[in-house]
């Protein structure tokens, strides 16, 4: 028996879904008994100029080496576009809505095509060679998409940069991968505000060149209009180049195992790291998860509401949704511009069929009031997705009755930036919904769960997440750092690729995420070392040490709780909180700012050093009362003076 209630898969769910329950069994059976027969069978659901003979090559062992498809050749940009243009030519591929309700676009393939091959020699004609990176640092505007499949059509490796960052996260990006050329816009605008993303760009790169590196160019898509800084020689004018440029321009035949993209992202330690992806089996992985768990069809009109500075918007907003020739919804505004019922009235102006958002902004959305809801129509709807943390209950009921009226699956899709493509989620025609639950593995995903020494769990059960096999949208490395890719998710459990998130598994064998069970944050669904936020602290001449936690937050998921040590003689007041909230946001970006700050004159060590967070994270949820063993600690004293700090400030 299972406490929650399970949703079973409703008779129109299973009459135009691609999978039912059958068909899931078999499937998945076939894909991890026999993985070699079962890509290989569907790898061709994409183009090869040069088929592979060999499927998967992969080992969690030792060095970790995964290859799939390896000997294949092929380009993503072919793949998304022109083999879509006789059949579909002339069909919408992007819809894009303005932050502005009154803005809108529609592009066509053809129209998509000729852009990113204009685009392409542009890049060419700038020197930007097979290999080498880009970084891309943009609003939510299709050039931002042309911009990743330009790159893809002449081999060179983009990294997207999410338009929130800081010019210091910019630069620090643009320095480890030694991007020398950077695809920007003016300003981007998001609920009415802008964003200096020329300024921003400028001044990551004097940044970047105190540290050596080199930016040939940067190519600026005029968006706003506003007045940006300039600089003959290296700054380029979109909107002038593309005047100048061939709309033909042959795919470079890439190699399977070639690099697509790099995307940063946090870790537990150290500084964000530059996830590798490679070209077959990505795209490969990230279109089929897109057609099976959104049961695409011909002609429906699908919205991803992420950005394509996280991997959200790579897999389902560019790649997977192009790959499969579908028409997919860009929108580059927030949910509560110009009012709390923006989504559900994009929806009703473009006749949205498939929908996918956050747990977070459905939880604010919920808090608004479900008036904001229910004046829309939403008839066209008819499957919800959820993406990037566990969604509770509550907000998943919401989800299911008030915005799908309880006609709408809800896909609760359990993945990372790592994994490429959705690796835990239900398939709408085969698998029963659980409120909160990720419910069952995608073909080929082979999930564990662990004990903290590393021994499997059988049956129910609730410990570490692990996957046992490689899938071919999984990470290769981590740009430049193999050893760190080894270390980091290969050694915990030796053999093993470990996901960092809790796992719990009920009686049905339903996969239920506990949230992460290292150091990283989940604010809002984005992603955070503690170890960032506390380096970017410490930057500040006043504060000594840091240590930060997450603690419940109602609707970002997470808060983030900052414990600030000050240098000798520096007083503490509510200004200085606020200038380390700035100092924060300048470092990192505004998702990084403080939602609390505590001045602690001691932070809890062992005798080694080591800060213990599992007290920290108690006192941050004022729960006092199992801060375990504080015995170890070099001087236990401390741990009295914070818990009475924290309750002095209620
Ligand atoms: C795709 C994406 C990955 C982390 C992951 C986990 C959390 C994502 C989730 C979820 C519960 C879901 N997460 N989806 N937790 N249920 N459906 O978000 O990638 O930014 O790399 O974050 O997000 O903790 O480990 P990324």
């Amino acid at each position: 028996m299972s406490e929650t209630q399970v949703h079973e898969t409703k008779p129109e769910w299973k009459e135009r879904a691609w999978i039912d329950a059958q068909t899931y069994e078999a499937w998945y059976r076939e894909s991890v008994e026999d993985p070699d027969g079962f890509w290989g069978k569907h790898g061709k659901r994409i183009d090869w100029f040069k088929p592979y003979t060999k499927v998967k090559n992969t080992s969690f062992e030792g060095n970790v080496s995964i290859k799939w498809f390896e000997d294949g050749e092929l380009n993503v940009s072919y793949n998304c576009l022109d083999r879509h243009l006789e059949k579909r030519g002339d069909q919408v591929a992007i819809i894009w809505e303005g932050d502005d309700p009154n803005e809108d676009r529609k592009i066509t393939y053809r129209e998509l095509h000729a852009e990113v091959c204009k685009l392409a020699n542009v890049l060419k004609s700038r020197g930007v060679k097979k290999g080498d990176r880009v970084t891309i640092y943009m609003p939510m505007i299709p050039e931002a998409a042309a911009a990743m499949l330009a790159c893809t059509r002449i081999g060179a490796i983009h990294s997207v940069v999410f338009g929130g960052f800081s010019p210091d996260s910019l630069a620090g990006r643009i320095i480890d991968c030694q991007s020398d050329f950077v695809i920007t816009a003016d300003q981007g605008l998001r609920g009415g505000r802008t964003i200096p993303l020329k300024e921003n760009t400028d001044k990551a790169i004097e940044i970047a060149e105190q540290s050596g590196a080199k930016v040939r160019h940067v190519l600026v898509v005029r968006r706003t209009g506003g007045q940006v800084g300039w600089q003959d020689g290296r700054d380029l004018w979109y909107h002038e180049e593309m005047e100048k440029a061939s709309a033909e321009c042959e795919p470079e035949h890439m190699n399977a195992e070639d690099p697509l993209f790099i995307l940063y992202t946090s870790g537990s330690t150290g500084k964000p790291k530059g996830v590798l992806h490679t070209t077959g089996g990505y795209l490969v992985y990230a279109s089929m998860t897109h057609q099976y768990v959104f049961d695409y069809h011909d002609g429906d009109i699908y919205w991803c509401t992420a950005d394509v500075g996280w991997v959200t918007g790579h897999s389902y907003i560019v790649y997977g949704p192009l790959a499969n020739g579908a028409i997919t919804l860009m929108f580059e505004g927030v949910p509560n511009y110009p009012d709390s019922s923006r989504f559900w009235q994009v929806v009703d102006k473009h006749q949205v069929n498939i929908f996918y958002t956050a747990p977070t902004a459905i939880r604010a959305l919920m808090g608004a009031g479900d008036e904001f809801v229910t004046k829309t129509s939403r008839k066209s709807l008819r499957l919800l997705g959820s993406v990037g943390e566990p969604i509770n209950p509550e907000a998943w009921e919401w989800y299911y009755r008030v915005v799908g009226e309880e006609r709408c699956p809800i896909v609760d899709t359990w993945w990372q930036t790592e994994t490429g493509g959705i690796l835990i989620t239900p398939l709408p025609g085969a698998i029963p919904l659980k409120a909160g639950s990720a419910t069952k593995p995608f073909f080929g995903v082979k999930p564990e769960i662990v004990d903290n020494d590393g021994n499997p769990l059988e049956g129910p059960c609730s410990g570490n997440l692990c996957i046992i096999d490689s899938w071919p949208g999984q990470m290769r490395t981590v740009y430049g750092d193999h050893e760190r890719f080894v270390q980091t998710y290969f050694s915990t459990y030796k053999g093993k690729y470990f996901t960092g998130d809790g796992c719990r598994r009920d009686e049905d064998g339903y996969y239920w995420i506990t949230g992460r069970v290292d150091d990283v944050l989940n604010v809002s669904g984005h992603r955070m070392g503690t170890a960032e936020i506390e380096s970017a602290l410490v930057s500040h001449p006043k504060v000594s040490e840091a240590a930060v936690v997450g603690y419940p937050h109602e609707i970002k998921g997470q808060g983030i709780y900052c414990y600030v040590t000050l240098m000798a003689g520096v007083t503490p007041s509510e200004e200085l909180k606020k200038e380390l909230v700035a100092h924060v946001r300048k470092e990192i970006g505004p998702i990084a700012a403080p939602d609390k700050i505590q001045f602690a004159p001691g932070l809890p060590k062992t005798r080694s050093g080591k800060i213990m967070r599992r007290i920290l994270r108690k006192i941050a949820e004022d729960d006092y009362t199992s801060l375990g063993d504080t015995s170890t600690l070099a001087d236990p004293s401390v741990v009295n003076d914070l818990v009475e700090n924290r309750q002095n400030r209620h």
